[in-house]
This record gives structure tokens, C-alpha cells and sequence, in this order.
């Protein structure tokens, strides 16, 4: 009689337990997808216009890793510096197909933001006047869409640098992940990924030091209650297309005949001609004496990886003597731990096939290979036609900018990982750059208990306990009725 009282107990609070504990779990997971919010970022970079869509779950706002990326829209036509009265309807494309991302009911509550990266940098050092008025008219349009407007800057390239490291480190779990309770915890090995971005006109590199105090070029900040010392420098002028122009303005200069000229960083067969403006009206070029702005000046590709290379070096100040330096005399600790390559060193590495290749030997071998291909070989492969000429420049520029500039050798090289993306979300400085403006990676480490989770972990370990007591229960009256 007993024992059937027991089991009978044992039995309704196995069950009671179960269905409790699913419950709960039903209730948190649907929760969690009861309302969805979303942010808008345009980076404005010097050779295009993006637009990234975020979407998160508006009741984890302040959690690590629940932002993702909904939506991308490449703006067609050039940069916004370039700017001309096609601009705004450009932009408007792709803000119409913003628009049917995002359900109009939310539309009012969703913030946008427009970065401007170096290529306005460069013009508002260039022409301040022009660079304000561009972005007022950026401000101007932005005003008339029906979400809510936030700011429009240029961000200087430390912010640029940092935000594409809070970007990574943020989506790939690194400050905070959840332990057996379901409580958000600092991860156990809690370690960073370094940050390597390389725009048009400007390169970044981002990475934490072991540091305790805040060094040269470092900032100390503070996320999710941490404190971490992350160095970071930009290099105006060191993007992939910038970078080219110095390099062409310096076969230029070397050559004997200026007007035609050898280049041996495009394929053999393949010759073009430039206006020297093109590449001398930079404010990254040194202006010749004597520089006639429409002089046409014809390029002969040789495609010579050594020539290509020394012409690549020669951008670079490498001769500067001081210790812990990168390159034209800016103080750099020695890289550490593991990197993301993305952006341009992505497309780049991409289109060679190289971002399976972890070794340095094998990066330097594939690149040699590729420049050797004369132009009429290329055009068998799958490449873009557009830029087949360019990928053997862009890849001695990556290689010498990351081994001879930044500093890595065959062992540090394996730590680098050429990736666009994590967990399906571009690796940007947007997202980093949108997480900090709205305040959702918070220093303080309060909120992360919140009520909701701790309940949560309480009622599950009780529950859980009792399921164990029942089984155990149920276990022992089974044995003994059979024996
Ligand atoms: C996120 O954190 C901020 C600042 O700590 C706080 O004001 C806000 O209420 C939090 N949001 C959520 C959804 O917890
Ligand atoms: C960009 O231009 C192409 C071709 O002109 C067009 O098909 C495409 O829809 C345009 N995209 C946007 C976002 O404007
Ligand atoms: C820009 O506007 C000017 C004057 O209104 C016009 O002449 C020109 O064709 C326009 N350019 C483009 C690309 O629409
Ligand atoms: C700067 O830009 C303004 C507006 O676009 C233009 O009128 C002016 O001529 C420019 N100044 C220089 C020095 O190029
Ligand atoms: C807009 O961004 C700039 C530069 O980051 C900053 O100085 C300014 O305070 C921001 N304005 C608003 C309203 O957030
Ligand atoms: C993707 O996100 C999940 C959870 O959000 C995380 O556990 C995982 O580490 C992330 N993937 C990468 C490659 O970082
Ligand atoms: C490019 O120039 C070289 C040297 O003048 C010439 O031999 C070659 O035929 C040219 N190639 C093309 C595609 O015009
Ligand atoms: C260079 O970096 C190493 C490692 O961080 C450090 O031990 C050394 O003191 C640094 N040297 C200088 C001159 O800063
Ligand atoms: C990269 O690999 C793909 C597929 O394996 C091939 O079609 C393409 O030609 C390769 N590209 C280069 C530059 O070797
Ligand atoms: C790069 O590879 C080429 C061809 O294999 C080789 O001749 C050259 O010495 C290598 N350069 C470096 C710096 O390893
Ligand atoms: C990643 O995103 C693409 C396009 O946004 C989508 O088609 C794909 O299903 C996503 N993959 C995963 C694993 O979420
Ligand atoms: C060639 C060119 O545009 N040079 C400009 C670069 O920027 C400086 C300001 O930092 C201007 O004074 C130059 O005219």
C-alpha cells in the first residue's frame, strides 16, 4: 500500500517535473522570439557605399553575440566623395529594399547611422568645405526616411580599427558565453582575436596585448564588466587602391620614358592607359614638378613578382630602426594570438584561392605562380574581368603589408584567418561601431544575471533535482518489487 503511494507520488512528480521543466523552456525559448529589433549602418568607404540591416531580439539587447546581419545592399557607382547628383538616388535604392526588410511597424524605432571612412578623410583634409557639405546633404536625405535618425560622421580610423575588433571578438562569442546555468560568463580561456581591415584608403589592425597598463597606440576599454588593452593604428593612405596609385606614382617617377611605361604588377599582355591625374591628384602621391594633370600615361604589363615586389616595398618606410615598429616609424608591439583578415584581405586571398592556406611559404609560392600568368591565361579563369589585371598587385600588397609592414613571420602567419564572415554576419567596423552607439556592449556586468535568467537557472536546477529524486524513486520501488 505504501509503495503504491510512493510510486504513485514519484510517478505525478516525474511527470509535474518534465512538464515544468518544458515549460520553461518553451516560455524562455518563445520569449526570446517574441519581438525582434533592428539597426541600420551605411559605411561610406572611398570606393563604395554599403548598407548593413542588424536584427536582434529586443530582450536580449545587452547579450553577446545575438546581433546579426539581415540584410546587405551595395550601393552602385563609386564612393561618396566622388560626389554627384546621382548619388542620392544610388542611395535610394538601396534604401527602398532596406525599407521592405524591415516590417514598417517598426520602421520609426529603428536607428541609422552613416559612417564615412577614409576616403572623406582624405577629402576633408583635401577640402573641408566640400567634404561638410557632402555629409549634410547625407544628413539631409538620411532626415526624410522614416526611421530614426542618429548621426553622420567621419570616424577617425582608431574608432574604425576598434569597432572592427569589438565587430569580430562580439560575433564570434569571444567576451561573454553561457555556462551549464544558462548565466552569461566570461569564457574560460578568454581570449581575443586580433582585427585586420584593409579598406581602399586606408588598412587597420587591431589586437589586444597582454598589457596591463595602456601602452603607446593602446586603449584601455571596458565591456560586459572586462577590462581589455587593445593597440590599435590605421594607416591613412595604405588601403588597396591608395596604396596602388603610390605604387604606380613610383614606376612613374623611376622610369626613364614618363610617358610610357613598365608595370610589373600587371600580367603580361596586358597594357593600359591612364591620365596622370589619376594617379598623381591623390593626397597620397608625391606630386611631380612639372605634373600635367591630363597627360595620358600608357602602362605595359611585364607581370614580374620580383619587380612588382620592390616596387610594392618601396611604398613602405621599412628602414626606420626603431624596436616594436611597423612600418614608417609608427611603435606596433609584436603581433599576438589569432587574427581575422577580412575586407580586402579577404577578396584578395579569396580570389587566388588562398584562404585555405595557413602557411606563409605557400601564400608567397600561389602569388608567384599567379603573376607569372600572362593576361590571356587569366581570362580562362573564373576571376572578375574587372579586376584580373589588379590581383597580382593586390596580392604582393597584402603579402609585403602583413609580412614586412605588420610584422608576421611563418610561425605568427598560421594565426591569420581569411574570412568575410562569422556566423553568416559580415566581419565590419558597423557592427562594433552600431553595438557601441546605442550602448548595447555595456562596461558594467550587473545586467547579466537578470532576474529572468537567474529564475530560470533556480527553477531548472530544482526541477531537475526533483526529476533525479523521483527517477531514483521509481528505480528503487521497481527493484525491490521485482527481487
Ligand atoms: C541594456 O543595458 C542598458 C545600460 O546598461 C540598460 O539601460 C538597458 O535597459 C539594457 N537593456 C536590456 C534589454 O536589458
Ligand atoms: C546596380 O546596377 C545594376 C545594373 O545597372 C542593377 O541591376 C542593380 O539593380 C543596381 N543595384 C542597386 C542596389 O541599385
Ligand atoms: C547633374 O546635374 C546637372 C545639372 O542639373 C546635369 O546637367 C547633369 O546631367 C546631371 N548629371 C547626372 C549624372 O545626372
Ligand atoms: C572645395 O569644394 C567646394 C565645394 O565643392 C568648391 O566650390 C571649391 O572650389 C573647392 N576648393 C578647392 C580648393 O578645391
Ligand atoms: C555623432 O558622431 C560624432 C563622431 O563620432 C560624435 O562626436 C557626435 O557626438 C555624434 N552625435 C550624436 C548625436 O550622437
Ligand atoms: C557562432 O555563434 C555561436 C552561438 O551564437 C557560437 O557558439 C559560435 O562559436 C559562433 N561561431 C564562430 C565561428 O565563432
Ligand atoms: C602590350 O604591349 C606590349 C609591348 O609593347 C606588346 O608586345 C603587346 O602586344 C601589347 N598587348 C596588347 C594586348 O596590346
Ligand atoms: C618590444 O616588445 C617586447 C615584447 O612585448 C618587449 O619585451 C620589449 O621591451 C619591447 N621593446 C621596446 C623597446 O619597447
Ligand atoms: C580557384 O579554384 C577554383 C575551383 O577549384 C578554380 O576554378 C579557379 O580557377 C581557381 N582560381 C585560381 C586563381 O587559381
Ligand atoms: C617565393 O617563392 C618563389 C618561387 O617559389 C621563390 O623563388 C622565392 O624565393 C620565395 N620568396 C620568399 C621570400 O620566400
Ligand atoms: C546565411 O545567409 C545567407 C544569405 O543571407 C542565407 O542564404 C543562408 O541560409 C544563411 N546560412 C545560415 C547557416 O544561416
Ligand atoms: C595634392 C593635395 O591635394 N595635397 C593636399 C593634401 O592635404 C593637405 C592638407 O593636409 C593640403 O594642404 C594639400 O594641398
Amino acid at each position: 500500500m505504501a509503495t503504491k503511494t510512493i510510486a504513485a507520488l514519484a510517478t505525478f512528480l516525474l511527470l509535474a517535473s518534465a512538464a515544468v521543466i518544458i515549460t520553461i523552456s518553451v516560455i524562455q525559448t518563445h520569449h526570446a522570439r517574441l519581438q525582434l529589433k533592428y539597426g541600420i549602418v551605411l559605411d561610406c568607404g572611398s570606393s563604395r557605399t554599403t548598407v548593413y540591416v542588424y536584427r536582434w531580439p529586443a530582450d536580449k539587447e545587452n547579450n553577446t553575440g545575438v546581433v546579426s546581419e539581415t540584410h546587405v545592399c551595395n550601393v552602385n557607382g563609386s564612393g561618396i566623395s566622388d560626389w554627384s547628383n546621382m548619388t542620392l538616388n544610388k542611395l535610394g535604392k538601396c534604401m527602398k529594399e532596406v525599407e521592405e526588410h524591415i516590417p514598417s511597424s517598426q520602421h520609426k524605432t529603428t536607428p541609422v547611422y552613416l559612417g564615412a571612412t577614409a576616403g572623406m578623410r582624405l577629402l576633408h583634409l583635401q577640402n573641408e568645405s566640400a567634404s561638410n557639405e557632402i555629409l549634410l546633404n547625407l544628413k539631409n536625405y538620411l532626415k526624410t526616411l522614416p526611421f530614426q535618425f542618429k548621426n553622420v560622421s567621419i570616424i577617425s580610423g582608431e574608432e574604425e580599427g576598434l569597432y572592427g575588433w569589438i565587430t569580430v571578438n562580439y560575433l564570434m562569442n569571444n567576451f561573454l558565453e553561457r555556462n551549464l546555468w544558462n548565466a552569461w560568463v566570461r569564457p574560460h580561456a578568454a581570449q581575443t582575436v586580433g582585427s585586420l581591415d584593409l579598406g581602399g584608403a586606408s588598412t587597420q589592425i587591431a589586437f589586444a596585448t597582454p598589457d596591463d597598463e595602456a601602452g603607446e597606440g593602446q586603449t584601455q576599454i571596458t565591456l560586459y564588466g572586462y577590462k581589455y588593452n587593445v593597440y590599435t593604428h590605421s594607416y591613412l593612405c595604405y588601403g588597396k587602391n591608395e596604396a596602388e596609385k603610390a605604387v604606380l606614382a613610383n614606376l612613374v617617377q623611376m622610369s626613364k620614358d614618363k610617358r610610357n611605361v613598365l608595370n610589373p604588377c600587371y600580367p603580361s599582355g596586358y597594357n593600359t592607359t591612364k591620365r596622370a591625374k589619376s594617379i598623381f591628384g591623390s593626397n597620397c602621391t608625391k606630386n611631380p614638378t612639372n605634373y600635367d594633370p591630363e597627360q595620358i600615361i600608357a602602362l605595359f604589363g611585364t607581370g614580374n613578382v620580383l619587380r612588382c615586389r620592390e616596387a610594392v616595398r618601396s611604398i613602405f618606410d621599412l628602414q626606420s630602426s626603431c624596436e616594436n615598429c611597423s612600418f614608417n616609424g609608427v611603435h606596433q608591439p609584436p603581433v599576438s594570438g589569432k587574427f581575422k583578415a577580412y575586407a580586402g584581405f579577404f577578396y584578395t586571398s579569396d580570389a587566388l584561392n588562398l584562404t585555405a592556406t595557413s602557411s606563409l611559404d605557400q601564400f608567397n609560392r600561389t602569388i608567384w605562380d599567379f603573376c607569372s600568368l600572362d593576361h590571356k591565361s587569366l581570362l580562362q579563369t573564373k576571376l572578375q574581368k574587372k579586376h584580373l589585371h589588379s590581383y597580382c598587385y593586390s596580392a604582393n600588397y597584402i603579402y609585403t603589408l602583413l609580412k614586412d609592414g605588420y610584422k608576421f613571420n611563418a610561425d605568427t602567419w598560421q594565426d591569420i584567418d581569411f574570412q568575410s564572415k562569422v556566423n553568416n554576419t559580415s566581419i565590419a567596423w558597423t557592427l562594433g561601431y552600431m553595438l557601441a552607439l546605442s550602448n548595447m556592449i555595456p562596461a558594467e556586468a550587473k545586467f547579466l544575471l537578470p532576474m529572468k535568467n537567474d529564475v530560470f537557472a533556480g527553477l531548472l536546477f530544482l526541477f531537475s533535482a526533483l526529476t533525479i529524486v523521483a527517477l531514483i524513486t521509481l528505480l528503487i520501488i521497481l527493484v525491490r518489487t521485482c527481487y
